[in-house]
C-alpha cells in the first residue's frame, strides 16, 4: 500500500485530498498541530469509521523541522503534499513574520526533511495565484512573472522558488501547483465566498440582517476545491516533475458573487450588504484570471464545477448548516446551538 503524507490535512484542501487518496487505496498520514480544542479536526469528522482507519494523524508543525524529519523517517511516504500554511492574506499583514515562518520557511523545512531522509519522495508544493499579485499579464500562466502584494504572497513565492531550486539542485521530484482560488462548503468562514454564503443563509433564516464586506470590486477566478485536489494528485503521477497553473479561466467580482448568492435564495443583495473598511487590505490584488491550458494538455485536467454551480452548492450547504445549528427560537432571537 502506498503512503502519502499531507501537511494541512485539517484544512479545506487536506480533507478533500484525503478522501481522494483513500479512494485510490493510499494509506494517508496527516500532520496535525496540537491545539487545546479538537475543533480543528471538524473537516474530517464526517468520514466513515472504515475510512478514518486509513488515516493516521501525527503531531508536528511546519516550524519544527525535527518533527518533520521524524515523520518522514517513521512513515517513509512515497508522496508528500505540502498544504500547510497560514493561508489568510489579510491576516498575513497582521502576522507577517509568523506567516513567513509557516508558509515560506515551513516548505523549506519539509524539503530538507525529505532531502536528508529519502530523495525518492515525490513532493507537491501548494503554490498560489497570489504570487502573481499585481498582474503583469492576463490571463496568468506558468510564464507570467510574480509580483506578490502581501506577506502571504511573498512567502509563497519563496516556497515556490525553493521547491524549484531543490528540484534543479538535487534532482528531486518536486512539483508546484499554482492554484487559483478554490472554494467549497468546507472553506474557512473568514474567506469571502464562505463569508457570503454563510451570511446569506443567516439573513434568510432571520438570524442576521446585514453582511459587512470590504472591496466588492476585486475579481477572482473561483473554482471548486474537490476538482482542484485531483490536479495535485495528477502532478505527482507524472514521470517528470513540473509546475502547473490550475484555474477555471473565468473571473468574477465579489459583487457578482454576492448577487448570485443572494438571488439564489430570492433576495436582493443591495438591501443587505454594507461596506466596512475593516475588511480591506493595505495592498490589494485587483484581478486574477488563470490560463490552465498546460494542465489540460499535459495532465488531462479540467474543472467540473462552474461559478453558478459553486455558488449554489455553498449557499445550499450553509442554509442546511444554519438550519441545523441555529434552531431554538426564544423572544424573537434565535440562539446558536454551538
Ligand atoms: P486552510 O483551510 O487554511 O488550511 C491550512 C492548513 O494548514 C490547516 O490544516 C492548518 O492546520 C495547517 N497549518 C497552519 N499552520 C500550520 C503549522 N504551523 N504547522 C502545521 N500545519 C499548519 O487552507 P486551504 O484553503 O486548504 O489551502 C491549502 C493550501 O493551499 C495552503 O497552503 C494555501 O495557502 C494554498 N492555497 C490555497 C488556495 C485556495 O484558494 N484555497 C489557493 C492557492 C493556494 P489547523 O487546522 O491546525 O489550523
Ligand atoms: O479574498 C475581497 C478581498 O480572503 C478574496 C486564500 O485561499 O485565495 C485566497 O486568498 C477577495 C479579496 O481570498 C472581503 O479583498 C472583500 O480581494 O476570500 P479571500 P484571497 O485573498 O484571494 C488565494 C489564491 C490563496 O492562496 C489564499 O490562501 O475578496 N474581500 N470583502 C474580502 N475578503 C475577505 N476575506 N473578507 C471580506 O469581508
Amino acid at each position: 500500500m502506498k503512503t502519502a503524507l499531507i501537511t494541512g490535512i485539517t484544512g479545506q484542501d487536506g480533507s478533500y485530498l484525503s478522501e481522494l487518496l483513500i479512494e485510490k487505496g493510499y494509506r494517508v498520514v496527516g500532520v496535525v498541530r496540537r491545539s487545546s480544542s479538537i475543533e480543528n479536526r471538524s473537516r474530517l469528522d464526517h468520514l466513515p469509521p472504515e475510512t478514518r482507519k486509513q488515516i493516521i494523524l501525527q503531531y508536528g508543525d511546519m516550524t519544527d523541522a525535527s518533527s518533520l524529519v521524524g515523520i518522514i523517517k517513521k512513515y517513509e511516504p512515497c508522496e508528500v503534499y505540502n498544504l500547510a500554511a497560514q493561508s489568510h492574506v489579510k491576516v498575513s499583514f497582521e502576522q507577517p513574520i509568523y506567516t513567513s515562518e509557516v508558509t515560506g520557511v515551513g516548505a523549506l523545512n519539509m524539503l530538507e526533511a525529505i532531502r536528508i531522509s529519502d530523495q525518492e519522495v515525490k513532493f507537491y508544493q501548494a503554490s498560489s495565484s497570489e504570487q502573481f499579485g499585481k498582474v503583469e499579464a492576463s490571463p496568468q500562466n506558468e510564464q507570467t512573472p510574480f509580483h506578490p502584494r502581501s506577506p502571504y504572497g511573498v512567502s509563497k513565492v519563496f516556497a515556490h522558488w525553493i521547491t524549484v531550486n531543490y528540484r534543479e539542485s538535487y534532482g528531486m521530484h518536486n512539483s508546484c501547483g499554482i492554484l487559483f482560488n478554490h472554494e467549497s462548503p468546507r472553506r474557512g468562514e473568514n474567506f469571502v465566498t464562505r463569508k457570503i454564503s454563510l451570511g446569506v443563509a443567516k439573513i434568510k433564516e432571520e438570524i442576521d440582517n446585514k453582511l459587512f464586506l470590504g472591496n466588492l470590486d476585486a475579481k477572482r477566478d473561483w473554482g471548486f476545491a474537490g476538482d482542484y485536489v485531483e490536479a495535485m494528485w495528477l502532478m505527482l503521477q507524472q514521470k517528470q516533475p513540473d509546475d502547473y497553473v490550475i484555474a477555471t479561466g473565468e473571473s468574477h467580482s465579489v459583487r457578482e458573487f454576492c448577487e448570485a448568492a443572494f438571488s439564489h435564495l430570492g433576495m436582493d443583495w443591495e438591501k443587505h450588504v454594507e461596506s466596512d473598511q475593516a475588511y480591506t487590505r493595505p495592498a490589494e490584488v485587483d484581478m486574477l484570471c488563470g490560463d490552465a491550458s498546460k494542465a489540460r494538455q499535459k495532465l488531462g485536467w479540467k474543472p467540473k464545477v462552474n461559478f453558478k454551480e459553486l455558488v449554489k452548492m455553498m449557499v445550499d450547504a450553509d442554509l442546511a448548516f444554519v438550519k441545523d445549528n441555529f434552531t431554538y427560537k426564544h423572544s424573537g432571537f434565535r440562539l446558536s446551538k454551538r
